[in-house]
């Protein structure tokens, strides 16, 4: 009466066994390069959509961020041949568009500068109290007077 049920049971056990086995299995092949298991992302080394470059490191002023962008001038990250990088677009800071520090001669007004180049800041003769003439910019970037009408 009892050997069926009992028979029973132990095919159920068996079942459940090789259902284990098959799982540890299916887990172990994983590594194996199971054909596209692993999700692409940046970082593996691996150049995915969506990506411009991925070298697989964590270095970020490296020939590829760690966000798998090329390095350009504005990521604010500073990379070789930028002395900056502030990442914003505002040329009259600490670190011009161009990625340089600012210096007078670079033809942008900023901080301690009156003007520089061609950039005179929007100032003029007139604006400075003269009836007319022509403002210039000397080469330490303060204004030039001698053309302007007294
Ligand atoms: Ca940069
Ligand atoms: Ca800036
Ligand atoms: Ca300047």
């Amino acid at each position: 009466m009892s050997s069926p049920s009992s028979s029973r049971w132990s095919t159920g056990a068996v079942t459940l066994a090789l259902l284990a086995l098959l799982a540890g299995a299916t887990l172990q092949g994983c590594g194996g390069g199971g054909g596209g298991a692993a999700a692409p992302r940046c970082g593996d080394g691996h150049l995915d959509a969506g990506e411009e470059c991925d070298d697989g490191n964590l270095v970020n002023d490296d020939g590829c961020t760690n966000t798998c962008k090329l390095p350009v001038c504005g990521d604010g990250i500073v990379q070789a041949g930028e002395q900056c990088d502030d990442g914003n677009a505002v040329n009259n800071d600490g670190c011009t568009n161009t990625c340089r520090l600012p210096a007078c001669g670079d033809g942008i007004v900023q901080a301690g500068e009156q003007c520089d180049g061609a950039d005179l800041a929007g100032q003029s003769c007139p604006s400075l109290g003269f009836t007319g003439g022509t403002l210039a910019c000397g080469p330490a970037c303060t204004f030039v007077t001698a053309a302007c009408t007294p």
